[in-house]
């Protein structure tokens, strides 16, 4: 029997008095601290669904004064033959400064790089609302966060209305009648159906967003019943969960009349990655159903977009939104969204990493700040993911193997939590009342959350070392760092060495990359850091290359009816931390297919009590087993310059959706006398799609 088997049989046959001893160093889970109070807090003012926004046709329609000039000379359609049958029409009521004027601009920053604009077959368009304001979905959550819990649904967008079958089997969904693309395309079934086909369900194609037909409910199909109308069939009873994925990001389709003759399946010159690769960022005028399309790309500068001049929404005057003609996406990097946002070059941003909130709030407190700095509930949430597969997913060698198997232990995910001082944690952030200790799981403060429901491993570096122990971890070479046992297949005796992913488009995962390592050192854990730009990461953690990973969590743990299919392993790629392996098996721990299950009965009921029962167990099996490792909670703030109107009040950064949806960018607006000078390419719209720049009077 080796020496440290030995050591811990010894260990073991005291037990009857370690036990007690157990007892002492590791104390006791509890729930966790309430948030501290956050008084900067803001709320929505409730409304109802379809208080918001409803289709009709109008008697009369208007538009920019340069676009009707461009009618009157031949160029482009009256306004009222390029709108669909019915336009949605946005509610006067609902907008807080009521109907707009046309004019200004909105300047963006974002903080990635646009790899080309075919996000169904899985680009990145740069995100920070690029990719949110081109690509229009089948239904909308983004404004949800102002409606009424009890009429909470998915909005309509290009679908216009639904209507299920008695038996709940079949979803009838009709789009938006005589809708056209930017460059004045017939929108209809055939773009829905070449998405659903040749993106969802080819197998060498994944939308960035990671859709898969699972996202739909397994076995669900989809068919074209006429031009305007699609059937949905599913395999369990009124799956209504469904119409949450039906927005952003999971579908919203592109182009086909563009797109389809780039495919593989329909162009057999072309491989999967030049279908992929066909529309650079460099190609300009891409159809869109968005309000803005892409006419002026500089790399690592700017992408400039002009109006939609087919754009299918109104105001109750008829006037063809958006109301402003140009939008910028400055091409720099996230923290400098922040920077420019409250100095005033920008002018919106999501104050996402804590490490700027104090400067930020110090100049928007000053009297002549150009911005205004807002606070939602605490929807930002990080997690510590350790990868929980041990089937071979990523091809790990014997050390990563190890550290997967390590990973599957509970003493020894237990270890790591009590190990993280979440409090300090937070507090190397930023100082006040912004962040939560957040053990992991559904956030304090949102819809499904129980705290009594919630298990919290209290910091502890003494309980940490004595689980990392009963995980069979000692540091046997006295250096400080803790050892493989012997016995540990290529690995044995060896330092346990895990690497951890991080994000360097984002200080704070760098920061939180940076506290987890050094609290792992306190109790005899190596670290080594991997940090990578957002989408390599992306393409490392989706292909299992990774120990463990730090996140930035989606809008599942915070809304739970969004993504809900995401909270659990559900399918076979559909877990963060956890996917098939070589053997196209998932080995799951049977507290992540109890998860499963729970979610899954979750999509399957629309009871609302049965629901709240359900989350209840979802949240203790996933704390208490930490199916991931929470490492804080906080509220990011909105900045946005003071000179624009028809921006609803209690906007979180992000809830079912990032700000850039949810805050209507479409019917924001600023008043004739603030108007600033921004445009690049005045009285111009875009082009024929794949020519250079805008056209103009
Ligand atoms: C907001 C958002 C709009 C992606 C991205 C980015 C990627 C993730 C996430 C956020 C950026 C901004 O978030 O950080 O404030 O503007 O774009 O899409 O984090 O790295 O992969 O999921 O949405």
């Amino acid at each position: 029997m080796s020496s440290d088997r030995l050591r811990i049989a010894i260990v073991g046959l005291m037990c009857g008095v370690c036990t007690s001893a157990l007892a002492q160093t590791v104390p006791a889970p509890t729930t966790p601290p309430d948030p501290p109070r956050f008084d900067a807090q803001a709320f929505p003012n409730f409304l109802g669904a379809k208080d918001l926004y409803d289709y009709e046709a109008l008697p009369e329609y208007h538009e920019p004064d340069f676009v009707a000039a461009m009618v009157a000379k031949g160029e482009l359609p009256p306004v009222k033959d390029r709108l669909p049958n019915e336009p949605l029409v946005f509610k006067t009521a609902a907008m807080p400064d009521g109907i707009g004027v046309y004019g200004d601009v909105m300047r963006h920053v974002v903080g990635a790089r646009p790899e080309g604009w075919n996000f169904q077959a899985g680009q990145s368009q740069g995100w920070g609302g690029i990719d949110i304001g081109m690509f229009e979905c089948l239904t909308r959550t983004g404004p949800l966060f102002q409606v009424r819990a009890e009429e909470l649904e998915p909005l309509p967008n290009l679908a216009q209305s639904w209507e299920w079958s008695d038996d709940g089997l079949q979803l009838t969904m009709h789009l938006i009648e005589g809708a056209k693309w930017s460059d004045g395309a017939p929108f209809n079934a055939d773009d829905v159906m070449f998405y659903w086909e040749d993106n969802i369900l080819d197998p060498n194609l994944t939308p960035v967003t990671g859709t898969t037909q699972e996202t739909f409910g397994a076995g669900t199909t989809l068919e074209k019943v006429d031009d305007n109308t699609v059937l949905w069939t599913f395999k369990t009873p009124f799956p209504k969960q469904v119409l949450y994925q039906m927005a952003y990001g999971d579908f919203c389709p592109g182009p086909a009349h563009l797109l389809k003759p780039e495919h593989p399946k329909y162009n057999p010159d072309n491989t999967y990655e030049d279908f992929k690769n066909a529309f650079p960022p460099e190609y300009m005028n891409y159809p869109v159903m968005g309000a803005w399309v892409p006419v002026e790309y500089r790399p690592d500068d700017i992408i400039v977009m002009r109006r939609n001049p087919y754009y299918w929404k109104v105001d109750e005057a008829g006037n063809q939104l958006p109301y402003f003609s140009e939008i910028h996406y400055k091409l720099s990097t996230w923290a400098d969204r922040d920077v420019q946002a409250i100095a005033g070059t920008a002018d919106i941003s999501n104050l996402e990493q804590p490490e700027n909130f104090v400067e930020v709030l110090k100049r928007a407190a000053e009297p002549d700040a150009p911005a205004t700095v807002t606070f939602g509930a605490r929807t930002i949430g990080y997690s510590l993911y350790p990868n929980l597969s041990a089937n071979g997913w990523g091809q790990p060698d014997d050390r990563a193997q190890a550290v997967r198997e390590l990973n599957r232990n509970i003493d020894f995910r237990k270890a790591i939590s009590y190990g993280l001082n979440r409090e300090a944690i937070g507090d190397s952030l930023v100082k006040g009342p912004f962040t939560a200790i957040y053990p992991g799981g559904l956030y304090a403060g949102t819809t499904y959350y129980d705290a009594a429901s919630t298990v919290y491993y209290p910091y502890s570096a003494e309980g940490a070392k004595t689980l990392l122990e009963q995980a069979g971890l000692i540091d046997t070479d006295g250096n400080g760092f803790v050892n493989f046992p012997a016995d540990a297949e290529g690995v044995g005796g060896q330092d346990v060495q895990i690497t951890l992913l991080a994000n360097t488009d984002f200080a704070t995962d760098r920061s939180l990359a940076d506290a987890v390592i050094a609290q792992m050192e306190q109790i005899g854990i190596k670290i080594i850091g991997r940090y990578m730009a957002d989408n390599q990461l992306q393409a490392a953690r989706n292909a299992g290359d990774f120990d463990w990973v730090i996140n930035r969590n989606g809008s599942s743990l915070v809304s739970v009816v969004q993504n809900t299919a995401e909270l659990a392993p559900t399918g076979p790629r559909v877990a963060l931390q956890h996917r098939v392996g070589t053997d196209d098996e998932l080995d799951l721990l049977p507290f992540e297919q109890e998860l499963a299950d729970v979610v899954d009965g979750f999509i399957a009921t629309n009871d609302p009590i049965e629901r709240i029962a359900l989350m209840k167990t979802y949240q203790q099996l996933y704390t208490e087993n930490l199916y991931a490792i929470g490492l804080t909670q906080y509220s990011g703030g909105h900045i946005l310059n003071k000179r624009f109107s028809n921006v609803a009040a209690g906007l979180p950064i992000f809830l079912f959706n990032w700000d850039v949806d949810s805050i209507f960018r479409e019917r924001m607006y600023v008043a004739a006398d603030k108007q600033q000078d921004y445009e690049l390419f005045p009285d111009t719209l875009p082009g024929a799609p794949g020519s250079d720049g805008p056209v103009g009077l």
